[in-house]
């Protein structure tokens, strides 16, 4: 028998020529090419049982198309958004499928619909919103569509009812280690293998989901609500090896929130790894800096051993005031004993700053913050070593229902009522209303000059930087 289609589709991530031509998200380090993972795990669940078709912007030219001429017999479209382009881009692409197929149901799901389900609805050509992690409630929720049963027992779904939302409880947040792999196979992975920086062949890869953290700027605690899940250390390394082996990868992008919340658990995954040494590495590997500054030497000369070569920090911010307004329970003083275990310990490093944060000293956030990564940029500099390096640094952005989205429209941000605003919002470089419009420029001229950017060296960045710390005399 003929099994039902049901499309999935992500969404392109940025609207930014650039971004676009460089195949690069507007950081213009951080590859746009990426597995979508978020559509896996849906497809892993119902690929028995229906047609999954996947489609992925960033890598599907002529996606529109795809997906029209898929919808003819579909069952479903499937939408994952993130707070960003993506929303507008997805809104493009289900108005055309409604016009073409108006009882066709449309589903939303990922970062920005789970946290913001009811203005998500508020749009004409989205009709149900999964909120939270997605694996069982899009399952049971394609089996009751197929079956054209009501929706109202299915936990983790708001919908539309007539011309009601109706908002039924939370799914609970299961554990990983219950869901089939990720079946990289339902794409076409050369597609999505990736150089980066000393990588020849990187391929995207996640061991866990949440963040246990409360951060008051970030959606993951709305999202996951502080839960946090990890696949069993003999599962990641088997994985892991067999991705490898299939694939000939050299090295994963690790892409979970939080990889070394656990440090037992950690530990057997590096210990696995050393064991079996499948001559790969790690990179842009998430670690929170109040964590990793406190671990012994020995656990670090694990991670290299095993393979992690680059690990991310979201530092933030050089003020203790601005940590603290974050609610991150980290120490600007965490930075630099985070920075010099990773050159102990010959790891990368990948440090992201944002300024911004409303209710702060503006010049005060900004001179802090810039001390901080000059301090990073020199030590890298003074060896010799800036490609071991990088720096990301962005401005605050508000994202929906975080305390310092609150404080935001506090401080005269024009409140994102619906749906568009959001899709339409910048959210790279974000201009607050609070921010002083010269200290922007100058955060932008600073971050153009950083040697990750300019490709200049650390004698032409000494140079630039005293330049730079003279503009602040002069500064309001
Ligand atoms: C890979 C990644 C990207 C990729 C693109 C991913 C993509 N979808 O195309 C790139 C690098 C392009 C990217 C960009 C950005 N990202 Co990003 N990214 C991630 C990351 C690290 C992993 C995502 C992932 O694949 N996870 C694994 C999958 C399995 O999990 P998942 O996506 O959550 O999917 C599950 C559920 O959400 C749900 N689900 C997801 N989609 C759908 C769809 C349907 C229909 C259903 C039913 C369910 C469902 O079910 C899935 C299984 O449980 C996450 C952090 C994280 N750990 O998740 C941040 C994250 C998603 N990104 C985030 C942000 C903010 C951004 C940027 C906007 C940042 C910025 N200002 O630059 C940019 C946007 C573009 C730009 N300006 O450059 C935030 C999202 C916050 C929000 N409110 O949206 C996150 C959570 C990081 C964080 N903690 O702040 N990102
Ligand atoms: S540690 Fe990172 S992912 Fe977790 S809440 Fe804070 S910013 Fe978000």
């Amino acid at each position: 028998m003929k099994k039902n289609t049901i499309i999935l589709f992500n969404p392109m991530p940025v609207e930014h020529p650039v971004a676009i031509t460089n195949k690069m998200t507007t950081s213009l380090q951080v590859p746009l090419i990426n597995v979508p993972l978020s559509l896996l795990a849906l497809a892993r669940m119902v690929r028995d049982d229906f047609d999954v078709k996947i489609i992925n912007a960033v890598v599907d030219s002529d996606y529109l198309q795809k997906i029209l001429d898929a919808c003819n017999d579909a069952l479903c479209l499937a939408v994952s958004s993130m707070t960003c382009y993506q929303i507008r881009d997805g809104i493009e692409v289900c108005k055309a499928v409604k016009e073409h197929n108006p009882s066709l149901p449309v589903i939303w799901g990922g970062y920005h619909p789970s946290t913001e389900p009811v203005q998500t609805l508020n749009n004409p050509y989205i009709d149900i919103v999964i909120r939270g992690q997605g694996e069982l409630t899009f399952k049971e929720l394609v089996h009751k569509l197929k079956n054209k049963e009501s929706l109202n027992g299915v936990k983790g779904i708001s919908f539309k009812d007539g011309g009601r939302i109706l908002e039924n409880p939370a799914q609970e947040f299961k554990s990983l280690d219950i869901f089939p792999p990720i079946p990289y196979e339902m794409v076409d992975v050369e597609q999505h293998v990736k150089g980066y920086k000393f990588a020849k062949r990187c391929l995207d890869y996640y061991a866990s989901q949440g963040c246990a953290a409360g951060c008051d700027f970030c959606s993951e605690p709305l999202f996951c609500g502080r839960r946090w899940s990890g696949l069993a250390p003999e599962t990641v390394v088997s994985e892991l090896e067999y991705l490898a082996k299939t694939y000939n990868i050299d090295t994963f992008m690790i892409r979970d929130s939080d990889f070394f919340i656990n440090i037992p658990r950690l530990k057997k995954i590096c210990a696995l790894l050393i064991e079996k040494n499948p001559g790969i590495r790690l990179t842009s590997v998430n670690g929170r800096m109040e964590q990793l500054w406190r671990i012994d030497d020995d656990v670090w000369g694990l991670f290299k051993k095993a393979g992690i070569h680059e690990i991310f920090f979201g530092f933030e911010s050089g003020l203790q005031e601005a940590l603290d307004a974050m609610n991150k329970g980290a120490k600007t003083s965490q930075i630099k004993v985070c920075v010099d275990k990773c050159i102990k310990h010959d790891i990368d490093i990948r440090g992201s700053f944002m300024v911004g944060i409303p209710g702060m000293d503006a010049k005060e956030e900004m001179i802090r913050t810039f001390e901080e990564i000059n301090g990073i940029i020199s030590a890298y500099g003074k060896m010799g070593e800036l490609e071991h390096m990088d720096i990301l640094l962005s401005f605050f952005t508000p994202y929906p229902h975080t305390k310092l989205y609150d404080a935001s429209t506090r401080n005269g941000l024009k409140p994102l009522d619906t749906l568009e605003d959001w899709g339409d919002f910048d959210q790279f470089d974000f201009k607050a209303p609070w921010y002083p419009q010269e200290y922007f420029d100058l955060v932008k001229e600073f971050r153009a000059g950083m040697p990750m950017n300019s490709g200049c060296d650390y004698g032409k960045w000494c140079g630039f930087y005293e330049g730079i710390v003279e503009r602040f005399g002069i500064l309001e």
